[in-house]
């Protein structure tokens, strides 16, 4: 197969980029005998200039873990994986999905893409699979992660991914539920964040939306604490204001469509009832107002407390309310589209993709959506007997669904559990066939998401390393898999022929360089100027939709939850030194190793008489979990923080898989009732 062989006698540095999260940072990577020594950032990177987090530091210690897989495994009868071949592997599973295809029909053939098998590039030749099969059993993280902002970038946009992110240039700035100083960005990448947040910091208007002090609030000017689930009460109250004195009329008769209906929608927000539903005081929504008349534009960011929250639909349409009634869409000092140096949109606009779709069998009540069922859903589906074999693709389920230990048994239940995976991991060890992948620096990439990027800037990286073992890049695995099948997904070519670049040159099809000419640029190339004004050429009728009818019935049917003395709302968070579950043993950690601990204001610690570092028991919808209790000033009384990511004490424990948004399938996770007590 064709791959970049380095000479074991290599002593060089090399460059590329991480691709563990949409910060992308440059590396250089010091190696010696097919060992990295070193990992440090790239100074000289156009955008990370230098910046690194310790995850990318530690990609080196990652990609030589003495828990890399290697050689493909099977389970047959019995209950021990035993080492195969790749043929037999492959064999076997190309069999035993096919004779499933034939029994059950092509829906018992599931796949969930993790969010590793969304970043590689190289991988996405499973859609053509799955085409090829005709099977709707279709999974991923959007489902846990972001499924509620591409329902309202649909309705409003008629583009699920058409993500906007403020001007890094905006005079005022509203992060809402996010926390990029950690994370680096949900829908967005944040490279270096400490240098973007100061600059919209000295401006004087970053403002800062998060039931914790986060790292991101203490950067910022203002941090508002609202009652969880009430921030759609706090954009509508602001987005009535502004309608009432010093609305952009010009900019809503031209570029939107439903005003009237926004107009009376936020009618109810008045400053009584936005303080009572926020618990925040009318001084916050002066000072408020007073900064966006000052600036007249602003820019908006949400992550995933927002889109995790049983009202996320209501604070994203109340976002575009307010962006709209101030002319801050697609305009200077506002929101600003990246149309994409891979994805080109602002000259080749979005290809329309079909949004809305029919459920599962099980849950008819909640659509697939972009050719999706809801991650909420894969349960009732393997426990009703219509998903029989599920493939996952750089991903870890035990860690990232809820109610944990019915999706062990479900899993455990199928015919087939094909697992993709670069490392041991629960999953993998529950798996009937064990699929060992090519690492990120094992393979050559193109980022391809980079409408989520700040900057219309791409980068392709060549193999960093050659790949030890069996190892085998996804995309070789598909096509091996399709073959077995009866399905050519390579266009006549044996996919041992092919390498990574024939995967990644389709994928620069549409982009503003050819694929040659990106590859030939060590540190990437770069549109420098924002374009500004191109998304109404795309919008349906040249409008934003402001008033889509689902969501708007909303208003009428959700609110935040509820408060009560006997319990807390469990808070989603994400930790510094590992990703999800990649890293979660410590790999990256300079000393401890992040833990799941639970955070707890020290109000809230005494009246439950907890000790800092004792350990507390959580109680949630599904279960239990043990966790280290971590007193904190920065937590909001009445509210916890726990991590997800550990495949022991588990945050799916307490998180419930039926509770679904059903316009959206995405599962809550935050906001979600629990009782704490010290253990005995
Ligand atoms: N270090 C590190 N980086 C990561 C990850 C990781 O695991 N570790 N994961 C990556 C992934 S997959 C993603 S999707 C992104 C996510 O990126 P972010 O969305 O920035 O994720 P968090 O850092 O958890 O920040 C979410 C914030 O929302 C707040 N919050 C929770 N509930 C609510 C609520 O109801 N209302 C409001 N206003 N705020 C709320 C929490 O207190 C928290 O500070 O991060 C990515 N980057
Ligand atoms: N309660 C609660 N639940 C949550 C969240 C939360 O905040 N709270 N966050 C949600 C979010 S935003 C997300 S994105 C999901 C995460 O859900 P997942 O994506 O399922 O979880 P990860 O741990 O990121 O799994 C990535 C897997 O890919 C493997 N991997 C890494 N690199 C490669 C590679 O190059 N090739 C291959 N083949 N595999 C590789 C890793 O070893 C790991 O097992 O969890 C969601 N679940
Ligand atoms: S922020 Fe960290 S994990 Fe994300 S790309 Fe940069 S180095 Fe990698
Ligand atoms: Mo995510």
């Amino acid at each position: 197969m064709g791959h970049t062989a380095f000479s074991s006698a290599d002593a060089t540095t090399r460059r590329t980029i991480c691709r563990l999260c949409a910060g992308l940072c440059g590396l250089i990577l010091s190696v010696e005998d097919n060992r990295i020594v070193k990992i440090v950032g790239d100074r000289s990177h156009p955008v990370s200039r230098g910046y690194t987090c310790p995850k990318g530091r530690a990609l080196g210690a990652w990609h030589h873990h003495p828990h890399r897989l290697n050689e493909p495994r099977i389970r047959r009868s019995g209950t021990e994986q035993v080492t195969v071949t790749w043929q037999e592997c492959l064999d076997d599973l190309g069999d035993r999905i096919a004779e499933l295809i034939e029994t059950h029909g092509p829906g018992a053939v599931g796949i969930y893409i993790g969010t590793a098998g969304l970043f590689d590039g190289t991988s996405q030749i499973w859609r053509s699979l799955f085409a090829a099969i005709g099977s709707p059993s279709v999974y991923s993280t959007i489902s846990v992660d972001a499924a509620t902002t591409l329902l309202v970038q649909d309705r409003v946009s008629g583009n699920p991914l058409l993500a906007g992110q403020p001007d890094p240039d905006a005079k005022m700035v509203i992060l809402i539920g996010m926390n990029p100083m950690v994370s680096h960005g949900q829908n967005f990448g944040m490279t270096a964040p400490k240098i973007q947040l100061r600059q919209w910091a000295s401006e004087g208007r970053l403002w800062v939306v998060d039931p914790r002090r986060t790292e991101t609030a203490e950067v910022a000017n203002h941090h508002l604490r609202p009652r969880l689930g009430s921030e759609y009460a706090i954009l509508g109250h602001l987005t009535r204001e502004i309608l009432r004195d010093g609305a952009d009329r010009e900019f809503l008769e031209t570029f939107t469509a439903g005003v009237d209906a926004i107009e009376a929608l936020v009618a109810r927000f008045d400053l009584a009832t936005t303080c009572r539903l926020t618990g925040l005081k009318p001084a916050v929504f002066e000072a408020l107002l007073r900064d966006i008349r000052a600036t007249g534009r602003l820019g908006i960011m949400t992550g995933t407390g927002v889109s995790m929250s049983r009202t996320a639909n209501l604070t994203l349409l109340m976002q575009y309310a307010l962006l709209a009634v101030t002319g801050s869409l697609d305009r200077p000092g506002g929101e600003w589209y990246n149309p994409g140096f891979v994805r080109n949109a602002d000259a080749t606009g979005w290809p329309r993709c079909s949004y809305d779709g029919p459920g599962a069998p099980s849950r008819p009540d909640i659509p697939s959506r972009m050719g999706e069922y809801s991650a909420g859903v894969l349960i009732d589906e393997i426990e009703a007997g219509n998903l029989k074999a599920l493939i996952i693709l750089g991903g870890n389920p035990i860690i990232a669904l809820p109610e944990t230990e019915r999706l062990r048994r479900a899993l455990d239940s199928l015919d087939v559990l094909a697992v993709a995976d670069v490392i041991e991991t629960e999953s993998v060890g529950r798996a009937t066939h064990v699929l060992p992948s090519y690492g990120q620096l094992e393979r050559a990439d193109l980022p391809y998401i980079d409408f989520l990027s700040p900057r219309q800037f791409v980068q392709y990286t060549p193999a960093m390393m050659t790949p030890s073992g069996g190892r085998r890049p996804l995309w070789w695995m598909i096509a091996q898999l399709g073959l077995r099948l009866g399905y050519d997904l390579t266009g006549g070519a044996s996919p041992d022929d092919l390498t990574d670049d024939d995967m990644l040159r389709p994928l620069a099809g549409n982009a503003k360089a050819s694929f040659d000419e990106i590859k030939a640029a060590p540190q990437g190339l770069e549109i420098q100027e924002r374009p500004w004004g191109w998304v109404d050429r795309y919008l349906p009728g040249g409008r934003w939709n402001l008033a889509p009818p689902d969501i708007l019935a909303q208003f009428d049917t959700l609110e935040p939850p509820a408060e009560r003395p006997d319990h807390f709302l469990l808070i989603p968070a994400r930790q510094k030194y590992k990703l999800n579950s990649v890293m979660s043993d410590g790999t990256a950690a300079l000393r401890e190793p992040d833990r799941p601990t639970l955070g707890i204001n020290p109000d809230d610690a005494v009246r439950l008489s907890l000790k800092d570092g004792a350990e507390a028991i959580v109680r949630g919808g599904n279960g239990d979990v043990c966790a280290i209790t971590s007193i904190e000033e920065r937590v909001l009384p009445g509210t916890v923080s726990f991590p997800h990511g550990f495949e022991h004490q588990s945050v799916g424990n307490l998180t419930v898989a039926a509770e679904i948004d059903p316009l959206s399938g995405m599962v809550v996770l935050s906001g979600i009732p629990v009782t704490v007590e010290a253990t005995a």
